[in-house]
């Protein structure tokens, strides 16, 4: 099954957002497989960053998502990585719809809130960025069978 990695970032976690938005993947049906509360290191969020090495908003980025604690997620359905981005909406939230995360409350692009992986590929190299192998668990979900036919 699809795994995707989701972090909220300091200003979702100071924001009180955790729980609405760790609320609304488990209502859609997605399951939890790895979740933790973290002070993001610095070496951690340059690694994470590492595709915008070279953008000018790189030091800012660094600067914020080590600024206050950040939960990690790790979350496991089908199609997973593009409809968590959907539910998201886009990097900007003032060009997100609402009834996404970033739509119903953010407004600035270095505040939005949210990061989920962008493709497959992003997210296996983010879950093991972020995870140790025994922190991701195996789990029967029992409501399963009523999410999926
Ligand atoms: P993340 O990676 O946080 O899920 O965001 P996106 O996938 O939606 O967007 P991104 O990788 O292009 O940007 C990463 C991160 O950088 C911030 N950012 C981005 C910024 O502060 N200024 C900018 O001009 C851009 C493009 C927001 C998200």
């Amino acid at each position: 099954m699809e795994r995707t990695f989701i972090a909220i970032k300091p200003d979702g976690v100071q924001r009180g957002l955790v729980g609405e938005i760790l609320q609304r993947f488990e209502r859609r049906g997605f399951k939890l497989v790895g979740l933790k509360f973290l002070q993001v290191s610095e070496a951690l969020a340059q690694k994470h960053y590492a595709e915008h090495k070279e953008r000018p908003f790189f030091g800012g980025l660094v600067a914020f998502i080590t600024s206050s604690p950040v939960v990690a997620v790790v979350l496991e359905g089908k199609g997973v990585v593009a409809t968590a981005r959907a539910m998201m909406g886009v990097t900007n939230p003032l060009n997100s719809p609402l009834g996404t995360i970033r739509g119903d409350y953010g407004i600035d692009i270095g505040r939005n809130i949210i990061h989920g992986s962008d493709s497959l590929e992003s997210a296996e190299r983010e879950i093991a960025l972020w995870f140790a192998p025994e922190e991701l668990l195996e789990w029967q979900a029992t409501l399963g069978s009523w999410v999926y036919e």
